[in-house]
């Protein structure tokens, strides 16, 4: 069924069935993971109280000074990245047991946090393209759900203001013909303190802002805890350090960004690495 930003009595009602009911918290990692089995994605209402969700939000209000760059980032759409680096106030949010239950449930014992971002949508914002979170995992993985997206809403989730869009049952057809998984799609509307859950195979993206009001939401990405090098290069190094490595030893332990399919890894706050360096100095 098709939900558009204006029908929004429809879809209020389909999405409500993707919601586990409060009522199910004992088994809430259960249901949530037959949930994200059936359809790809699930939402937790009310995870975080009201008091929490807006003293974070005063919190993080300055980290918004950047706008996207791009139509995938949104030229509309402001974003804090590296979210983790800037403030504690998002911890309670990115180690969340409830939520850290179920994506344990999914990748195993020690997830890594892959990314972690501030996204507000302002007004005039129009749709994302659709998209799989796991395209930066270039590898065929099948049988393996490798990492797990979550998106906590700071302000209500609505049709009209950039609800994310999600397409049930997408995380189990990868064919890029887009066209019927579209018409299945819907927007994720949730209240300020839910938490959308998505395997990273899930054809998703943000809806477009029709309203006078910002979407804003606390974005993370969890993946399996082998996606990295054997050593840990990033410790051992103090800022000095890492100012006297050449600069084929800093691609060598990851101080440089990689570019593969689009995809930009290695971004420290969103940019290269020793611009982020030289800003330390
Ligand atoms: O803001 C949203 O609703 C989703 C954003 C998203 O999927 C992305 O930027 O990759």
């Amino acid at each position: 069924m098709l939900l558009n930003s204006k029908s929004s009595s429809k879809s209020t009602k389909d999405t409500v069935s993707y919601m586990m009911s409060v009522a199910s918290t004992e088994s809430r990692a259960e249901v949530a993971l037959e949930k994200l089995s059936g359809d790809g994605f699930v939402i937790l209402p009310d995870v975080f109280g009201a008091d929490y969700i807006q003293a974070l939000a005063a919190d993080i209000e300055p980290y918004f000074d950047f706008t996207g760059r791009n139509d995938f980032e949104g030229r509309s759409t402001q974003r804090i990245y590296s979210l983790v680096s800037r403030t504690r106030s998002a911890d309670p949010i990115l180690e969340n047991e409830t939520v850290l239950n179920i994506v344990r449930s999914v990748l195993g014992r020690a997830p890594l946090l892959m990314r972690s971002q501030g996204i507000r949508i302002l007004p005039g914002e129009v749709k994302q393209d659709l998209h799989r979170d796991d395209v930066c995992i270039p590898i065929a993985h099948p049988n393996q759900t490798l990492s797990v997206s979550v998106m906590v809403a700071l302000s209500s989730f609505e049709t009209r203001n950039g609800a994310t869009w999600v397409v049930p049952k997408s995380h189990r057809d990868r064919s890029d013909k887009l066209g019927s998984k579209r018409l299945n799609a819907l927007q994720a509307e949730m209240e300020p303190g839910s938490v959308l859950v998505m395997l990273s195979e899930l054809l998703h993206g943000a809806g477009a802002n029709f309203s006078d009001e910002p979407r804003t939401g606390i974005f993370a990405n969890y993946c399996v805890p082998w996606l990295r090098t054997l050593d840990n290069h990033y410790l051992p190094f103090s800022e000095v350090g890492v100012n006297s490595l050449s600069p084929t030893m800093l691609g060598l332990l990851g101080y440089d960004v990689a570019e593969e399919g689009g995809i930009v890894y290695g971004v420290v706050e969103g940019r290269h690495p020793s611009k982020f360096l030289k800003l330390m100095n």
